[in-house]
C-alpha cells in the first residue's frame, strides 16, 4: 500500500510566478461587473479556457446561476468558496492510496510524444527507492538511442537498475526480459517507458496493446497500474487523448506533468467529469524530487490562489 499524502515540502501555488493563464484573476475581473447581461456566458467562457471541458463549464455556470439566484448578495470571496467546493467535489471522488499487494508490481508509462514519461519515471522509481523498493526500470522506447541513453542517465542518478535493448529493438521483447529478470532479481516495482506516441496513429496504439500482452504473459494480471503522463498544457484534445489511450491500454490514472511551467490544470477535471480517471500525482519540474502527490483540496486551492481571496 503507498499513501499518497500532501506533500510537506513543495507546494502546487508556489509555481503560480509563472503562470500564463489564470483563472482567479479571471473570476475577480467577471465578478466586478456583476450586472453584466452576458455575466454567465463569459463566466462559462473563463472555465472553458480553463481547460474544465464543456460539461463541467456548463454545469459549473448553471450552478453558480442557481447559487447566486439564492445569495444574491454574495461575496466575490464566497463564490470562490462555492466553486471550489464544487471542483473539489468532482476531484477528491478517488483513492487515497495505491495497493501495492503484489510483487513484482508492474507501473506501465504512456502518453504522447514530450509529455514527459521518461522524466516522471525517474521521478517515480526515485520516489519508490527511497520508500525502500527494490526497483527496475524498462527502456521499452527502442525507436530512437537517445530515448534508451536518457533513461539509462536517469536510472543511474536514481541508482536503480535497467533492462534495455538495442535500438530497434521489439518493446514487447524488452518487456518480457524485464520482467523475467524482475522475477528472479526479487524486484518489487518495474516501470516500464514507452514511446511517445499520438492517440491518433492506430498501429502504435496496437503495440501498446501487445505490450500489456507479454506483460500478462509473463505476470498474470499485470500490468497493475498504467499511468498516463499529460502536459499541463495540452488543452481540450487531452480527453480525446485519454479516452483513446484508456480503449487500448487501460488507464488507472493521471500524472499531470509541467505544472511549474503554467499552473494550468484544468483538463484533469475534465478527465475525471468525463472519463472518470484519477490523477496521483503532479510534475513540477526536471529534477528528481519534483514530483507531488495529487491532492485534491490543495489543488483546487492552487487553481484558485491567484482569486486574492
Ligand atoms: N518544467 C518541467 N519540465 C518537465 C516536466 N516533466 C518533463 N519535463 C521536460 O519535458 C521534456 C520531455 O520530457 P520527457 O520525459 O523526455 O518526455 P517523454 O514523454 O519521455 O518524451 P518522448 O519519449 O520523446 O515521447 C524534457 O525536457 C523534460 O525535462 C515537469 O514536470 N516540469
Ligand atoms: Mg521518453
Amino acid at each position: 500500500m503507498f499513501r499518497l499524502f500532501k506533500s510537506p515540502f513543495k507546494k502546487l501555488f508556489s509555481f503560480f510566478s509563472k503562470a500564463k493563464f489564470s483563472i482567479g484573476a479571471k473570476l475577480r475581473q467577471l465578478f466586478a461587473q456583476k450586472e453584466d447581461a452576458e455575466l454567465f456566458t463569459k463566466l462559462e467562457e473563463a472555465f472553458y479556457e480553463a481547460d474544465l471541458g464543456v460539461a463541467t463549464s456548463q454545469e459549473l455556470t448553471e450552478k453558480t446561476r442557481k447559487y447566486l439566484k439564492s445569495n444574491p448578495d454574495a461575496s466575490f470571496d464566497t463564490i470562490i468558496q462555492f466553486l471550489k467546493q464544487e471542483l473539489f467535489q468532482i476531484l477528491n471522488d478517488q483513492p487515497l492510496s495505491i495497493e501495492m499487494n503484489v510483487s513484482p508490481f508492474v507501473l506501465l508509462v504512456v502518453g504522447a510524444n514530450g509529455s514527459g514519461k521518461t522524466t516522471s519515471i525517474a521521478k517515480l522509481a526515485h520516489l519508490f527507492q527511497k520508500e525502500g523498493k527494490k526497483v527496475l526500470i524498462a527502456a521499452a522506447d527502442t525507436y530512437r538511442a537517445a530515448a534508451i541513453e536518457q533513461l539509462d542517465l536517469w536510472a543511474k542518478k536514481a541508482n536503480v537498475e535497467i533492462v534495455k535493448s538495442q535500438i530497434g529493438g521489439d518493446p514487447a521483447s524488452v518487456v518480457f526480459d524485464a520482467l523475467a529478470s524482475a522475477k528472479a532479481r526479487g524486484i518489487d516495482l518495474v516501470i516500464i517507458d514507452t514511446a511517445g506516441r499520438l492517440h491518433t496513429k492506430t498501429a502504435l496504439m496496437q503495440e501498446l496493446e501487445k505490450i500489456k500482452r507479454i506483460c500478462n504473459k509473463q505476470i498474470p494480471s499485470s500490468p497493475h497500474m498504467t499511468l498516463l503522463t499529460l502536459d499541463s498544457t495540452t488543452g481540450q484534445n487531452a480527453v480525446d487523448l485519454a479516452k483513446t489511450f484508456h480503449q487500448f491500454t487501460p488507464i488507472s490514472g493521471l500524472l499531470l506533468t509541467k505544472w511549474d511551467g503554467s499552473a494550468k490544470g484544468g483538463i484533469i477535471v475534465a478527465i475525471k467529469k468525463e472519463l472518470h480517471l484519477p490523477t496521483f500525482w503532479i510534475g513540477v519540474g526536471e529534477q528528481l524530487d519534483d514530483l507531488i502527490p495529487f491532492d485534491a483540496e490543495e489543488f483546487v486551492d492552487a487553481l484558485f490562489s491567484d482569486a486574492g481571496t
